[in-house]
């Protein structure tokens, strides 16, 4: 929680104008703190999103800001012109120095960005023309960096998505029982091992290294919230080097279910075939026009590898007693990592007809 009497001594550290009037808590986040600052300059209001940077997962913000900056640089002269520009791509807001975050006494790292007006995030899509929407921004995003001048981003985050190494730290979570939880997981960690093989599907296919979001769950995504249009993909992060598919993945995961990650109703958890197809066409009407062969036939792998490792990253904290993912309840990891397990189920049960639609898509 970030307490609203340091926020306007944060934001004075940014080269945005007025006072501070209110701020509130903004989307359900599970790494860094997220808030909407309302500013009133000469009667005009200002609103801004400010974020303090989770500097445990994060150990690098310069290397990350540098990231951020080239991406959001890039992708505003990628896109200026079109209708609707502004709301199309993050917009950092300069610290006073001149660097695009400001570190405070205590080391916390906080950034500030313009507020993008009328954009709503959603936890669950609702129909097939949202999951479309939301795959068809992501595609574009990837295709809007394809052209990203070197060189190579930094790679803030190392093996973020090296599935074996999340499995290994699982081994040892386990082997550690460092909560004493173990005995309350012990279906989760045997759905895991049984999987063990599958691990190192992606990484063994040679695919070509992309500039990729690799946190495109669906709250990452701004949606209009008249018009349904997908506006915006935020929560840059990660954007690293990495494998186009996994972003395609993630939306498998989120955006092709109706339950919440966190539902405890797992009568809930099915994969929709109608919303993977709209994710897929979504996605192809971007991406289509670069991705290789070799990519495109592990759309399906991805989806099904990314809700594997996720739900192994959820009961590896639940195992080491909450210390990354935020909770707001006892119990809460293990049950987004059983909202995983269940939809990687799923997602094998589906697996040929998943793969027919991706092959019939253009
Ligand atoms: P976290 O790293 O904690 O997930 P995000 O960057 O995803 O933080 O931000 C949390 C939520 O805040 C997002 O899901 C989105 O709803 C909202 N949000 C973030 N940036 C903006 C923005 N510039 N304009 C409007 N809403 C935003
Ligand atoms: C985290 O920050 P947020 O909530 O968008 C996590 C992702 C996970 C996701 C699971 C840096 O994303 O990798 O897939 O939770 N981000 C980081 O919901 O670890
Ligand atoms: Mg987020």
């Amino acid at each position: 929680m970030i307490e609203s009497r340091q926020v306007q001594a944060v934001v004075e550290k940014f080269r945005v104008a007025g006072t501070c009037r209110s701020t509130q808590p903004l989307g359900n986040g599970h790494i860094n703190d997220t808030q909407l600052v309302v500013l009133e300059d000469s009667g005009a209001e200002i609103r801004c999103v400010l974020q303090r940077i989770n500097r445990h997962i994060f150990q690098q913000p310069e290397a990350m800001m540098d990231n951020i900056r080239r991406v959001t640089t890039h992708l505003a002269a990628r896109t200026s012109g079109e209708p609707d520009a502004c709301r199309r791509c993050l917009t950092l807001i300069p610290a006073r120095d001149g660097r695009c975050f400001h570190q405070d006494v205590t080391g916390d790292i906080w950034r500030m960005y313009d507020h993008i007006p009328g954009g709503c995030s959603m936890e669950v899509v609702g129909s097939t023309a949202e999951a479309f929407e939301a795959a068809k921004a992501v595609g574009r995003f990837q295709r809007l960096l394809a052209d990203l001048p070197s060189p190579r981003l930094h790679e803030t985050l190392p093996d973020f998505h090296h599935t074996p190494k999340r499995f290994a730290a699982l081994e040892q979570a386990v082997a550690i029982d460092g909560a004493g939880r173990g005995c309350h997981a012990r279906a989760e960690i045997e759905f895991a091992f049984a999987r063990r093989s599958l691990t190192g599907a992606l990484l063994a296919a040679g695919l070509p290294e992309r500039i990729v979001h690799n946190d495109t769950k669906l709250n990452n995504l701004l949606f209009d919230a008249d018009s349904g249009e997908a506006l915006c993909v935020v929560d840059l992060d990660t954007v690293m080097p990495g494998l186009a598919p996994l972003d395609f993945g993630d939306l498998v995961r989120t955006a092709a279910c109706p339950a919440r990650e966190d539902e405890r109703d797992l009568s809930q958890v099915e994969l929709q075939i109608d919303w993977f197809e709209a994710l897929a066409r979504g996605y192809l009407s971007e991406a289509g026009q670069f991705l290789t062969v070799a990519e495109k036939a592990h759309l399906v792998c991805a989806g099904k590898l990314i809700t594997l490792e996720t739900g192994i990253r959820f009961l590896t904290d639940y195992l080491s007693g909450d210390t990354y993912f935020k909770v707001q309840r006892e119990g809460q990891n293990l049950d987004r990592c059983r909202t995983q397990f269940k939809l990687v189920a799923s997602i094998e049960r589906q697996e040929p007809a998943m793969q027919r639609l991706i092959d019939i898509t253009p």
